[in-house]
């Protein structure tokens, strides 16, 4: 092994970078490495997940004597732990509270900047051992500093985000973040319990050979998306098609393996479902920031995800999401529909 490598941390790369940004007081840095703990203690946990029915169901008493939560709930609390203690975050929203929550200490309400976050994204593939992830966006709030955060705060377009990240707990776990500069991935190393930079400068190729979609809802998709769905299982010399059909159904493996190796992901409505599944302010705008700074592009179909400006904190919409030429034919099928 060569110990005079230098391999960075998370922590060291983002303080190297706002040793960048003149004036910068690092408070973001903060934050992401409060993220980056919480994630470390999610990853324990779901490392464990296979020895639930030996430890204890969740929701009964383990062999400790203590209760075992549910996995979602479990990482909803780590998060919200993390970033009320810490000293960067005036408040948060998540996917599993029904409202936001303003933190009401001194540190708290002088802080910049609200996170949201979706703490357990795919959870329904706990039980069966496939890849789970957590997603999350930073935003700086627009009420006063020293005042305690309101909706206002959370309620802001995608374009407003200042960081948004994933990580996904999978073969490695990794944690991938973005701002304005750049996407940066960090694989978890399990022998320090450090996320050192593994994929510096992630670049989404223009077009890639994969599409993902749930096809058991084809039918109740509209006329533009089947049409697109056709177009991707043809042979096309002008398309590279046909395809390749990956659909893991979480969400982070899927959006995540199409950054890097090119792709489209989509969530359309559907006939019963016209805003379909995903959640605009914690699951399609972290995403859609990153996709973005990585060269890629994000749509409802009609309508930059980041230009939509939300109303509720649950809200619904549709996603497309993914390589920009492969966005440019839906557009196109989209368009003609
Ligand atoms: P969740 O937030 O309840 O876990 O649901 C979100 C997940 C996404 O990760 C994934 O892309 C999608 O649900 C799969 O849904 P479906 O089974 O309807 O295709
Ligand atoms: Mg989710």
């Amino acid at each position: 092994m060569n110990v005079n490598r230098k391999v960075l941390t998370l922590d060291e790369f983002t303080i190297q970078q706002v040793r960048q940004i003149p004036n910068a007081t690092g408070e973001l840095s903060t934050l992401l490495r409060d993220i980056g703990l919480a994630s470390k203690r999610i990853n324990v946990e779901v490392n464990k997940a296979g020895l639930v029915d030996i430890l204890g169901d969740a929701g009964s008493i383990n062999v400790q004597g203590e209760d075992v939560k549910k996995l979602d709930i479990y990482a909803n609390d780590q998060f919200t732990g993390v970033l009320q203690h810490g000293i960067s975050c005036a408040g948060i929203a998540s996917e599993e509270l029904d409202d936001y929550i303003a933190f009401d200490d001194t540190e708290s309400k002088n802080s910049k900047y609200v996170c949201l976050f979706d703490p357990l994204d795919g959870s329904g593939n706990i039980d069966v051992n496939v890849s789970i992830g957590t997603i999350f966006g930073v935003y700086r709030r627009v009420t006063p500093l020293g005042t305690i955060a309101s909706k206002e705060d959370f309620l802001q377009k995608g374009t407003q985000q200042v960081a948004a990240g994933y990580i996904i707990y999978g073969s490695s776990t990794m944690l991938v973040y973005a701002t304005r500069r750049g996407v940066n991935g960090f694989t978890l190393d399990p022998s320090i319990g450090e996320f050192t930079l593994s994929n510096a400068n992630i670049k989404c190729p223009p077009s890639g050979k994969i599409y993902s979609v749930n096809h058991g809802n084809f039918f109740q998709y509209n006329e533009g998306v089947k049409s697109y769905i056709d177009i991707c299982q043809r042979k096309n010399k002008n398309t590279g098609g046909p395809y390749t059909q990956r659909y893991i159904g979480s969400m982070v493996a899927d959006v995540h393996r199409n950054l890097v190796k090119g792709g489209i992901f989509m969530y359309p409505g559907t006939i019963d479902k016209p805003k379909g599944k995903l959640r605009l302010l914690y699951e399609c705008n972290p995403f859609a920031f990153i996709i973005e700074v990585a060269g890629g592009k994000a749509t409802d179909g009609h309508q930059r995800i980041l230009d939509i400006q939300p109303t509720e904190l649950h809200q619904r919409t549709p996603m497309f999401i993914g390589s920009k030429d492969m966005m440019g034919e839906l557009e196109k099928e989209m368009g003609n529909s």
